[in-house]
């Protein structure tokens, strides 16, 4: 997309990131911009998750610790043991921080993009796919299949990934933050859902809707678990205090973008 916004702030990766790793950011970028297309999501926001999604990722464990812990960011036990996984959270930080991003749903798929979280909105499994599927990946199992997937049913590819995640963390002995499992099981109870709600329809009849809202109940009982999860957690107060910087920072956005970008170099 021709934006102002997103050119600058590609530019300003291209520097920022390793060449392996800005790649990948394209990669993942351009995969959010087909996968909007295909499920009829912003198309400017996609860019902009995609883009920024992995823009902490250049801080090693012990920066990325310090970094989250200056700033309040909550930490889970799994983060604490694995700090990489923390370059989410941070990430969705700078988005507001440091690159002016106010939009709540482009940071929400950030900070969720490794591990996922129940409830994910269209926009968070746009990301967590094009993360896993985009053009430079070629690790993972079953990749061709998976890629034709993501644009059949956005909610099956999510599932698949996080299965084969969670697989690769187990056979690998990592620990588990308690959100990939959280996350995983909300995906299965939808997609066994839809299954069930497909294999009922008459035959001649057809979906129109690939990816299903959530009913009331399951977004209730998906807030009663999160609400769980980030009990005691600061993530509220931080988030309110992003917002407030976010617009500070918004209104001088155009006029001082040369100074602000000196601040990127920490
Ligand atoms: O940043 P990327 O490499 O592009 O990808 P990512 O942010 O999705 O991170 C993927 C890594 O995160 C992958 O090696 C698996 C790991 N991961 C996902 N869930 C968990 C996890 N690591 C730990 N320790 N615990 C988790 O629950
Ligand atoms: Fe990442
Ligand atoms: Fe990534």
């Amino acid at each position: 997309m021709m934006d102002e916004t997103i050119l600058t702030i590609r530019k300003h990766l291209k520097k920022k990131l390793d060449a392996r790793r800005f790649e990948h950011t394209l990669g993942v970028e351009f995969t959010c911009a087909a996968l909007a297309m295909r499920y009829g999501c912003d198309l400017r926001q996609a860019e902009l998750a995609g883009l920024l999604h992995d823009c902490a990722k250049r801080y090693d464990g012990p920066t990325l610790l310090r970094k989250c812990r200056e700033r309040e960011i909550p930490i889970t036990h799994a983060e604490e043991q694995d700090p990489a996984l923390l370059h989410a959270k941070l990430g969705a930080w700078m988005a507001g921080e440091k690159y002016g991003i106010e939009d709540e749903e482009i940071k929400s798929a950030i900070r969720c993009h490794n591990t996922g979280k129940p409830g994910m909105s269209l926009l968070d499994k746009i990301l967590y796919v094009a993360d896993y599927i985009e053009p430079g990946r070629d690790r993972a199992k079953h990749l061709p299949e998976l890629r034709k997937q993501a644009f059949l049913d956005l909610d099956e590819a999510c599932l698949s990934i996080m299965e084969q995640t969670l697989e690769y963390l187990k056979e690998s002995g990592i620990l588990i933050d308690p959100m990939t499992e959280m996350a995983c099981e909300d995906m299965r109870r939808v997609v066994l859902k839809k299954r069930r709600d497909a294999a009922s329809l008459k035959p001649g009849e057809e979906r129109r809707e690939m990816v299903s809202p959530q009913t009331a109940e399951e977004t209730e009982e998906t807030n009663k678990n999160l609400g769980k999860y980030e009990k005691n957690s600061k993530e509220e107060r931080t988030l309110e205090s992003v917002k407030r910087y976010g617009k500070a920072r918004r209104r001088s956005f155009g006029g001082e973008k040369r100074r602000r970008y000196q601040n990127y170099r920490h």
